[in-house]
């Protein structure tokens, strides 16, 4: 039995380890290790600080040991396994040491967060030293796409919080972060050749339309900082470039570039210039000139995302542009859907020739788009259609349905602000997922992984933001990692707990649903949903 806090020991079934996401397997072992609390320890260079970081959250002080073989971790390359994930570790816990085995930094890492969970749940003697009871872990993840998506056009979150969230992140042994830089509020991210976008289209935010509102935005030099810090958490941040539609910050910026767009009978300002231009060849050139200056940004994404999503909300204009008429004699297009398509398949060889893999939302996954060179987002839970054909089509699939992994709808049932669509996405649903898509094991193989999504139309502010995140993202971690017999919700809650103080220790305060602690709500107008078949909300 492991050592840790009373008040978790009771609930906790045999041979669980205090740590999140479950492991695939652990077994105790004899013996218990006794670590002083400043821990010779020789750390991999690359992340030292970071790493030395963690280790004394768990309650250590790291310290270079003088001969390092004499290391209380020992870090093995081993070979990687052919038929194991890349990011696979072996912890062991012995009487003498902790060996972390992997193939990768990226398994190296996790192996020390999982130790570092592990020790932080025991507790210190009075002269400082832990003693932990001997364990082998092995661990590897059911998904290689553990994924968080944020939505920074509608409201910002800025550096220092997203620098939270990733940290957050790495803790629970996610990898992706899919970051929604542009959408019809507002432009998040610098391009050089086109200062405007962010001169004149970073201004506002869903619920600021003022055109003198403060800019907004990530610099070059702030996202290659980004990228780096994800990096070294063992993170990928995916761009995403929204297009044709969502369009109205950059055609703001640049109204050359209007495709026309739709009024809301309730709000003139929406969204008026939802989509861009999709035939004009300046559009096109400007567009490849943007994807361009985001591919050297992201050189390690493997996929540029292009959004794709909700275009024929926003297409009413086409038929009236010279240059889509036009498009559609020379190419036999007999409707918008055909101009829509001629555009994806575009936008998507530009990308595809920048080195990307094209990604985009599941309204892509039926215009032919090379199933190997391309990967769709499924998000529109109530086509269980979509996804059936996007797998069959050979489509690497990442899994993010409003049901359960949009963290904009409500999460507890005495909440008042936020989404529902027949229910809300509780804590328990996001644990639960995927196992009610009935995925066959054909279909699982094409399954990228899962995403939560965080869309800020209702989250103005950081604290409402990180309400909505967490705890659900660590549910989701978890059902991204753990293979399902391994999955247990009520255990879930009982390692969860220390979780809520370790996040508010970062500067993060979950919504606890274990005291249903009061919703944390904005003053706001609410959300665009044109999706969504009758009253909004
Ligand atoms: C649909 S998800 C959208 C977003 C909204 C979201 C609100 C998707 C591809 N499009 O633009 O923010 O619903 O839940």
């Amino acid at each position: 039995m492991f050592r840790i806090p009373v008040v978790l020991l009771a609930a906790l079934p045999a041979a669980t380890a205090a740590i999140i996401p479950r492991p695939v397997s652990e077994s105790k072992t004899a013996g218990t290790l006794v670590l002083p609390k400043h821990l010779p320890v020789a750390l991999p260079d690359e992340t030292g600080r970071l790493n030395a970081r963690i280790l004394a959250e768990a309650g250590f002080f790291p310290t270079r040991p003088v001969d390092p073989a004499k290391s209380a971790i020992l870090f093995v390359k081993s070979p990687p396994a052919p038929e194991s994930s890349p990011e696979a570790y072996q912890l062991d816990i012995t009487p003498q040491r902790i060996v972390i085995k992997a193939a990768t930094p990226a398994g190296q890492f996790y192996g020390l967060q999982s130790f570092a969970q592990l020790a932080a749940a025991t507790k210190a003697k009075p002269d400082g030293t832990k003693e932990i009871p001997c364990v082998s872990i092995t661990d590897s993840p059911r998904f290689a796409w553990r994924g968080f998506m944020l939505d920074e056009a509608r409201h910002f979150t800025g550096e220092e919080g997203v620098k939270r969230i990733l940290d957050a992140m790495a803790r629970y042994k996610l990898n992706r972060f899919h970051w929604h830089l542009t959408d019809s509020p507002g432009w998040r991210i610098e391009i050089k050749k086109y200062p405007k976008l962010t001169e004149i289209g970073s201004r506002g935010s869903e619920t600021d339309r003022r055109p003198g509102a403060p800019r907004e935005f990530y610099t070059q030099e702030q996202i290659k900082g980004i990228v780096a810090y994800a990096k070294a958490r063992a993170i990928t941040v995916i761009p995403e470039i929204d297009m044709p539609g969502h369009a109205d910050a950059a055609v703001r910026a640049y109204p050359e570039h209007d495709g026309g767009g739709y009024q809301k009978p309730d709000d003139p300002n929406k969204w008026p210039h939802f989509t861009f231009h999709p035939a004009k060849p300046e559009t096109l050139a400007f567009l490849d000139d943007v994807l361009t200056e985001v591919g050297a940004l992201f050189p390690d994404a493997g996929v540029i995302h292009f959004g794709g999503d909700e275009v024929h909300f926003g297409w009413g204009k086409w038929p009236e542009l010279p240059d889509v008429r036009a498009l559609m004699a020379a190419e036999n297009l007999n409707d918008l859907a055909g101009v829509e398509t001629w555009f994806v398949r575009r936008m998507a060889a530009k990308i595809r020739g920048l080195g990307f893999k094209a990604g985009g939302w599941d309204e892509i996954a039926n215009r032919g788009l090379p199933p190997g060179e391309t990967i769709v987002w499924w998000w529109r839970h109530d086509k269980p259609d979509v996804l059936r054909q996007a797998l069959a089509s050979g489509y690497p699939v990442v899994l993010t349905p409003r049901r359960p992994c949009y963290l904009d709808f409500v999460q507890h049932e005495s909440h008042q602000q936020g989404r529902r669509w027949d229910g809300f996405n509780s804590l328990e649903d996001c644990h639960r997922f995927p196992i009610d898509l009935k995925l066959s094991t054909s279909e699982e193989r094409n399954v990228l992984g899962i995403q939560g999504s965080l869309w800020t139309e209702a989250a103005a502010s950081q604290q409402r933001r990180d309400f909505l995140t967490w705890p659900r993202l660590i549910a989701l971690a978890e059902a991204a990692w753990t293979p399902e017999n391994r999955k247990d919700f009520t255990s879930f809650q009982e390692r969860l707990k220390p979780e809520l103080i370790w996040l508010k220790n970062h500067g993060i305060t979950p919504f606890d649903p274990f005291t249903n602690s009061p919703e944390i709500t904005d003053k706001l107008t609410t959300g665009d949903d044109p999706d969504k078949p009758g009253p909004s909300r």
